[in-house]
């Protein structure tokens, strides 16, 4: 029997599918090339199913004899390895941004005689479409807290950037820019301690009550479907972590990044102008082993924050320390630095691989805000965290709209940098940001 190969992303399964198989089915044995999870989250985003359960959707429709994956959004390499005798897609590729990956295929086909047969695009039966219907329906804690590990395995860096309320998780949620031939998003959020300090109008010093940072993120929860990390600061006393631990699971939070200090918390960034201590190594071993003893999910991340060289205790001390926490059991390592250049962090970066070239590192580069994504995955950081970005945006907006105000003793003025009214009202009206 003749090989028939469909690419296939599968996220949402429906008709157009069941409708291309079948067309398919008279042409051969149909091999379903299965995009992976890497192959998808490079190119747009993480699919809301996993491989796994996409493959088992796709093995059990009638008519597909087998599922490979297939590694990239290119066809080009599955072509070359299964050397179908017909490749099968719908016709909704010959324009737009797949175009060339049609050229592409048609010619690997071409290079031993295979061919394409193209089938009607089954009208409405657009992926966005459909994903914009099942987010309206919501998302629930499981599923949300578990995409963060599921990022880490797809995606060697993950972009988390600062939401402070609602709005600005919205606009990180929908914010996306086109670059050559990939839809780049932001992977999800992060719950900053100094940022929702600042927009209470208190200092950064673990003054804020758990629970009102937790309702802040039940809200930012309610509208949208990416991953969180908190930052819980110090995380507390270990009895109190091991109790905050389960609400942040039961929220859907995915996972918590806590800092050793001890004493009085102060921002990082304050570094050694003010007074504050680092906890001891052994001390906060504790507080990580409490901490992944209570969880209930595997899924829950906790990863340990390493201030040595914020304190300026030096490079051996931060890598004595990361080693420690690894072996007390923390899922990831963020090492913060207030230099401004990277030299530091991908030094730590260098010798923390040596030992661990698994374990997830994340980084924050508000200091060093020159380094690029690329520099930052080259020295093997696995999530970059944008930690204070878009309430330090909006600060200055209000402000100078509201000394504006006052100058002129009117707002027209100020009319030019502000969002119109018309275009609020279909904000509020349910049009994402
Ligand atoms: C935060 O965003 O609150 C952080 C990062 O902890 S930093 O402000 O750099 O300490
Ligand atoms: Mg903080």
């Amino acid at each position: 029997m003749p090989i028939v190969y469909i690419g296939m992303t599968a996220e949402i399964v429906h008709h157009g599918h069941i409708n291309v198989i079948a067309q398919a089915r008279e042409y051969g044995e149909v091999v379903i090339g299965l995009l992976t999870d890497a192959a998808i989250a490079d190119y747009k985003r993480l699919p809301f199913l996993s491989y796994e359960n996409r493959k088992k959707i796709i093995e059990n429709i009638v008519g597909v004899s087998r599922v490979v994956p297939q590694q990239e959004w290119d066809y080009v390499p599955n072509i070359r390895q299964y050397r179908p005798e017909v490749m099968v897609h719908g016709t909704d590729w010959q324009a737009g941004p797949l175009a060339p990956y049609r050229e592409r295929a048609i010619a690997a086909l071409a290079e031993y005689g295979g061919r394409l047969i193209e089938v009607p695009y089954t009208e409405g039966t657009s992926a966005g479409e459909f994903i914009t219907q099942v987010q309206s329906l919501g998302n629930t804690p499981d599923t949300r807290r578990g995409t963060l590990r599921r990022l880490l395995a797809a995606k060697p860096l993950s972009t988390f950037i600062e939401a402070h309320n609602p709005i600005s998780a919205l606009i990180a949620e929908h914010t996306a820019v086109a670059k050559g031939d990939k839809v780049r998003r932001f992977d999800g959020f992060w719950s900053s301690s100094l940022t929702d300090s600042t927009v209470a109008g208190k200092p950064d010093i673990e003054a804020l009550e758990i629970n009102s940072r937790l309702a802040n993120i039940n809200a930012i929860f309610d509208v949208t479907t990416r991953p969180l990390i908190m930052d819980a600061d110090t995380g507390g006393k270990p009895e109190h972590f091991e109790l905050n631990v389960h609400s942040m699971e039961r929220l859907g939070i995915s996972g918590v990044i806590i800092e050793d200090k001890g004493g009085l918390k102060e921002n990082s960034l304050l570094g050694t102008d003010v007074i504050q201590n680092q906890e001891s190594a052994i001390l906060f071993c504790d507080k990580i082993r409490a901490g992944c003893a209570a969880r209930v999910s595997d899924d829950f991340m906790i990863i340990a924050r390493i201030e040595s060289l914020i304190l300026e205790q030096g490079m051996d001390d931060a890598i004595n320390r990361a080693g420690a926490y690894v072996m007390a059991g923390a899922d990831g390592i963020m090492i913060h630095s207030r230099q401004n250049t990277p030299d530091e962090v991908f030094e730590f970066a260098r010798l923390f691989r040596m030992e661990f070239p698994k374990t997830p590192l994340v980084c924050v580069p508000t200091s060093y805000s020159m380094v690029t994504e690329e520099a930052l995955a080259k020295h093997g950081f696995n999530i970059v965290i944008y930690a204070n970005h878009l309430l330090r945006a909006a600060y200055p907006a209000m402000q100078q709209v509201a000394r504006e105000i006052l100058q002129n003793g009117r707002s027209f003025e100020s009319e030019q940098r502000l969002m119109s009214i018309n275009e609020i009202l279909e904000l509020n009206r349910g049009t994402t940001a």
